[in-house]
């Protein structure tokens, strides 16, 4: 068993990750909330902070956009309408990536995936044939009108058309009660799901997950 340590702005160790070199078994973390929530935003954090792979289906899809392919193409339609992008696209940009990555990786923190009850089944398929189920997801908690405010807030310079204008918003918001929340109680069922404050200073919310991450360094 290694162990990794972590410096805090103090330069003092806070954090001693062990990951079984033995086993290998993989890190495998959902973290889950609706659009605006600090998904990406802490999920950057912690990666860094426990060495494990941030995978966005966000950013990969504005990647694809970015760079005009056929699968972009067909991706901005949705994204800028504030629609989810068909399961079989997702999944499928997800399955090739544990494809070529996954024996390389300590563990993956999944950001904006799954986002439909389909995608995390598929997920957890795609994870049992690398023996690495989820381990936790932690769902953060926002009040709608923090959502549309930060969001609105991140659409005057972020040149993101889903944030520049609320009624795109409100129907992120509306697909993501109506598609994405029964993902939670499908993780529920697992006993799997755990709800954190996603209101607060991000240094805050951040130590709040990392006291949840904390039972995977015993
Ligand atoms: P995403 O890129 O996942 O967009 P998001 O949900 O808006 O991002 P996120 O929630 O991570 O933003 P964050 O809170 O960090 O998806 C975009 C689109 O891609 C979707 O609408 C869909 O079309 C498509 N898509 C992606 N995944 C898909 C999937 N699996 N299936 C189908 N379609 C998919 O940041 C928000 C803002 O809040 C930032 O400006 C940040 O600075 C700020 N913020 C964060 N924490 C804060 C705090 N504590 N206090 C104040 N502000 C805070």
């Amino acid at each position: 068993m290694g162990s990794h340590k972590f410096l805090n702005q103090d330069n003092r160790i806070f954090w001693n990750f062990k990951f079984n070199k033995s086993t290998k078994k993989m890190i495998n973390i959902v973290l889950f909330g609706p659009p605006g929530s600090g998904k990406g935003t802490q999920a950057k954090i912690l990666a860094e902070k426990y060495e494990l792979k941030h995978v966005s289906t966000g950013d990969l899809l504005r990647a694809e956009v970015g760079a005009e392919t056929v699968l972009g193409l067909e991706a901005k339609k949705y994204m800028d309408a504030g629609n989810l992008v068909p399961d079989k696209v997702v999944i499928g940009m997800i399955a090739g990536l544990l494809e070529r990555e996954a024996g390389t990786l300590k563990g993956v923190i999944f950001d904006g995936f799954p986002r439909t009850v389909a995608q995390a089944e598929a997920l957890d398929e795609l994870l049992a044939s690398h023996n690495a189920p989820i381990l936790k997801v932690l769902s953060l908690d926002v009040s709608e009108e923090e959502l549309v405010k930060r969001l609105l807030e991140r659409g005057k310079d972020s040149g993101r058309a889903d944030d520049q204008n609320e009624g795109t918003i409100r129907n992120r918001l509306k697909v993501y009660n109506d598609s994405t929340a029964p993902v939670a109680d499908f993780y529920n069922t697992q006993g799997k799901a755990q709800l954190i404050k996603g209101e607060g200073d991000i240094d805050d919310i951040n130590n709040l997950l990392c006291q949840e991450l904390n039972a995977f360094a015993a």
